[in-house]
Formats: structure tokens, sequence, C-alpha cells
């Protein structure tokens, strides 16, 4: 184990012969990226509101040019076939959390995802040294934000208290600090409506910015009407986002970030956005 001591915060960070060691920041610093390919039942993925029938040959072109993003950030990318029983299978992020040298395999509240988890245990275990297990309640890692001081988890219909207490068990025995918050009413995961964009900065809609969830964190305020631009993904010195939002795009240019855009019409009928659609360690 290796202590590091971060602006006061005090972070234990386990040691992987697997995973290089990253001096800066393991929040924003990645070497990986796996992701699944589309099966053409993602048609049939999970939403809260029909909002049209998926084009899935437009999907995987998206999901291509994703992937295509990663690597232009410097990515190794891993694609998984494409696993027609589960039709979220693409939305990875919600199986597993990834940390330096450990991956906490989630236990997601949809029974139609629970069996996406196996198969990503599987495909993990090529990286990294530990994996643990959820086994009780349901926790999806679309509601778990890492940043460089804590592990910040939001209680939703996809994440219940008896999955999140599994998590801060594990978590506390490895020395991560674990914070936990309510994800907003009507949102479905924590990180539909924010994304650490630097080491100490979240990119947040108001709502969460007013809940006071990130006192004592820089914030940008993504444009009112450009909700759904929040999901976005940093990835070594690159931020990944959805086309369409120019507000927010311009925002960011102004603040001085390397943005990269990617087509997301597709997985966001199926409520899905750009950082479902990997792992990132
Ligand atoms: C679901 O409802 O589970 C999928 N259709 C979308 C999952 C999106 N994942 C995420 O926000 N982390």
């Amino acid at each position: 184990m290796a202590v590091f001591l971060w602006e006061g915060f005090l972070m234990v960070k386990p040691l992987s012969n697997k995973i290089p060691t990253v001096a800066d920041s393991y929040a924003t610093r990645f070497c990986h990226a796996v992701t699944r390919r589309p099966s053409n039942s993602a048609v049939d993925g999970l939403r809260a509101r029909n909002t049209g029938m998926v084009d899935i040959h437009l999907m995987t072109k998206q999901h291509r040019d994703y992937r295509e993003a990663l690597g232009s950030a410097g990515a190794q990318v891993n694609e998984l076939p494409a696993l027609p029983e589960f039709p979220d299978a693409q939305f990875v992020e919600d199986t597993a959390l990834c940390l330096p040298g450990l991956a906490v395999m989630m236990r997601p509240w949809a029974k139609t995802r629970r069996g996406e988890v196996p198969p990503m245990r599987a495909a993990l275990s090529k990286f990294f040294d530990e994996i643990v297990d959820v086994v009780d309640g349901f926790i999806e890692a679309g509601d778990i934000l890492v940043t460089p001081f804590e592990v910040l988890v939001g209680l939703s219909t996809r994440t219940d208290q008896t999955g999140v207490d599994q998590l801060q068990s594990i978590l506390n025995d490895r020395g991560y600090a674990m914070r936990v918050w309510k994800t907003p009413p009507d949102v479905l995961h924590f990180k539909t409506d924010c994304s650490l964009i630097d080491d100490n900065c979240i990119l947040t809609t108001e709502r969460l910015l007013i809940s006071g969830c990130f006192d004592g964190y820089q914030t940008l305020l993504v444009p009112s009407g450009e909700e759904l631009a929040a999901n976005m993904v940093r990835y070594n010195d690159y931020i990944i986002m959805p086309e369409g939002f120019p507000k927010t795009e311009a925002l960011l240019k102004a603040e001085g970030f390397k943005v990269l855009t990617v087509g997301n019409s597709e997985c966001a009928k199926i409520d899905g956005g750009m950082s479902c659609l990997s792992l990132r360690f």
C-alpha cells in the first residue's frame, strides 16, 4: 500500500503490478478502456420514455467514433463482443467500479442487466489483481463519481442503501474515502448530472450544484437547456462529450479544455451517455 498526501487529503492507494502507477491522478489519467459492442437487441434497451426507434446502424457507427475518441485520448481500447441476450450491455460502466488495482463488481437493479456482470468480471480479471463483488442490494456505477479525494455515491432508483453499505465496507477496508449523496429525483444516475472534468473541477447541472454536493470543489455549470451534456468523460488531456451541445462545448473550450465530440443520439434514446459506454482505468 502507498500513502499519498493530496492537498490535505490523505489517500491510501493500493498498488498493483498490473496497473501502471499514475503519480498524479487516477481519476483523470488512464491507460485502458473497456467497451462492449452494441447488439441489435439494443433497440429493446431500458428507457424512461419513448423518444423514438433506435437506429442500430447509426448506434454502431457512433460507438465506433466513441472508441476512436478514446484512442485519440491515449486509451488502449479493449472491445468486448456484443451480448445479444442483454440489450443494455454496451453500457459497461454500470457493471464495475475500477480503482487502481481494484475492481468492484456492481449489482444492477434491473434484472435484465444482472447477467452483464459475470462476463465483465471475466474480462477485468486480465487487468486487475483484486476483484470484489457487491452481493446484496443494488448499486450501478453510473451512480458513482470518483474524484482524487473521494468516491461519491448517489442513492437513486438503481442504487439502494444496502448496495451503498456494501461498497462502503469494501472501500473503507482499502482506505478510500466514500461519501453518499442523493441522485436528484427523476434522474437515472448520479453521473447523468455531473462529470469530473479536471482533478478538482466538476461539471454539474444547477440542481446538483445547489444541493451543496460539490462544496469544496471548483465547479462549472452546464449552460441552461443543455443539461443532457452534463455526462461526459475526462480521459487524460481530453474531454469526450456528446455532439449537439454548442454552448457547453464553447464553454469548455473557453476554459482551455481539449474537447472531442461524438454523436450519441441513439444511445441517448435508451438513456445512455458518454461515461456509460466505457470503463476507464
Ligand atoms: C439503463 O436504463 O440501464 C440503460 N438503458 C442506460 C444505462 C445508462 N448508464 C449510465 O447512465 N451509467
